[in-house]
């Protein structure tokens, strides 16, 4: 193993005797649960549950240092979107538009369909899909609040026929981001109040006398928002806890280094707990790009956030091949994973856990968080072994159908007679035998 003293990244081999204890140790991350923040929470949900209203405003005037007097100075009009939309640079009006025209698209495609079968004795069987009736969608305020995250979270539930979208978004000292607002318009959503933390994930769950109650609640935020959601969760339905941003790049040593150094820098400057790898079998490619890194890190703007990142919890990984690289990536089962390889299709089948795919040199891991089409909410911290990323499925549900004829009802009657019986459910069996006709 090669490790540079004064390197900012880790480097690591797969042939070291510690490599697998190091890659756990960088890999581990564990979602925070602190029971002081618990308690805080609980308390926050419990006086919104009870008090409504007036509750979410002092909750809301003494964390976010407003002196608000009622809901309807925490609520923004349709017009108040419309307007912030209009407000913005032509340019930035028309990059997000841009973006959300392809982000409808690309889930319009993800529309499950309903479907029904008819089996021979005219029994049918189906499954009816539903969008929810209302979906709550959290934004996180400050410098973690991204549009481009309103466009993702409120674009699917919009395509999936969701019939009101709430949205929260905190504005600490009263200010307001315009291009949040701005997409909350281009994204269909139906309500803003301007609210954060534990009070309004309560506010959503439980319903005020201003704030609709929510069915599910969607959307990133701080370890307030996170153990709030996790507390509601089961009133009301939520995506998922996400960890911090993560890429995996596979290279094949052919990618300019240093595109390869700034896709890296792209998540870690998410935040310092952000996890930035990049894996190759190329000794030489991996040395070009610890050089990029070097020399590029002091042009960052957030130069401060990357380096810790990078430090904590990045790697330079030198695998021994292509099957190697494949083992590393389903074991580690990134949220973004890019690969920057030849013929990057002839991985695709190999690759089985991964939030999002991005194939080939030339797709950068950031146009998928702003606008190729996809969704950039994706499972974090290895959960993409069992979940996928955000979607039009997140804001439906489905319902069984059954639907009987005279000579399937003695049919089925019989088995469910027997299978009643053996659980003692008489009537269950009773009920079925009625309807058995000889
Ligand atoms: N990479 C983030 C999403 C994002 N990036 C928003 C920029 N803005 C999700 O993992
Ligand atoms: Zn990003």
């Amino acid at each position: 193993m090669s490790t540079m003293s004064s390197a900012t990244i880790y480097r690591l081999s797969t042939r070291d005797d510690t490599f697998e204890q190091r890659l756990n140790a960088l890999l581990d991350w564990e979602g925070v649960s602190d029971s002081a923040v618990q308690t805080r929470v609980d308390e926050i949900l419990a006086d919104v549950k009870q008090r409504g209203d007036a509750a979410v405003i002092e909750a809301t005037n003494r964390f976010d240092r407003l002196s608000v007097e009622n809901m309807q100075a925490l609520r923004l009009t349709p017009d108040q979107l419309e307007q912030a939309f209009n407000n913005l640079p032509a340019e930035q009006r028309e990059a997000l538009a841009r973006a959300a025209e392809r982000i409808r698209v690309y889930h319009e495609r993800q529309k499950p369909t309903s479907w029904q079968y008819e089996e021979a004795d005219g029994t049918v069987l189906g499954q009816q899909v539903t969008a929810l009736d209302r979906a709550g969608i959290y934004v996180p305020g400050g410098k973690a609040a991204y549009p481009s995250s309103v466009l993702m979270n409120a674009i699917p539930a919009h395509v999936a026929g969701v019939r009101e979208i709430v949205m929260v978004v905190p504005t600490p000292d009263g200010v307001v981001n315009e291009l949040v607002l701005a997409a909350a318009h281009l994204a269909g959503v139906d309500h803003v109040f301007t609210i954060g933390g534990a009070q309004a994930i309560a506010a959503m769950a439980y319903g005020t006398e201003t704030v609709p109650r929510v069915d599910k609640i969607v959307g990133p935020g701080n370890i307030y928002v996170a153990t709030a959601k996790r507390a509601v969760f089961g009133q009301v339905g939520i995506d998922m806890i996400a960890g911090p941003s993560e890429i995996l790049v596979v290279s094949d040593g052919q990618t300019d280094p240093d595109w390869l150094a700034m896709d890296l820098f792209s998540q870690a400057e998410h935040d310092e707990d952000a996890q930035a790898i990049l894996v190759s079998w190329d000794s030489a490619h991996l040395d070009a790009v610890a050089e990029a890194i070097e020399r590029l890190l002091p042009t960052l703007e957030r130069e401060d956030i990357v380096r810790e990142s990078l430090g904590r919890r990045g790697a330079l990984v030198l695998c021994q091949d292509k099957a190697e690289a494949v083992t590393l990536i389903n074991r580690i089962a990134p949220e973004h994973l890019e690969l920057s390889v030849d013929a990057p299709d002839t991985w695709l089948n190999d690759v089985r856990h991964a939030g999002a795919i991005f194939m080939g040199r030339y797709t950068a891991e950031a146009l998928g968080d702003y606008c190729a089409g996809p969704n950039h909410v994706l499972p974090t911290s290895g959960t993409a072994r069992f979940s996928s990323p955000l979607g039009v499925y997140d804001f439906q549900k489905r319902s069984s159908i059954i639907n009987c004829s005279r000579e399937g009802a003695s049919t089925l009657g019989k088995v469910a007679s027997v299978l009643a019986r053996g659980e003692s459910l008489t009537a269950h069996a009773r009920s079925a035998e009625y309807r058995i006709q000889d």
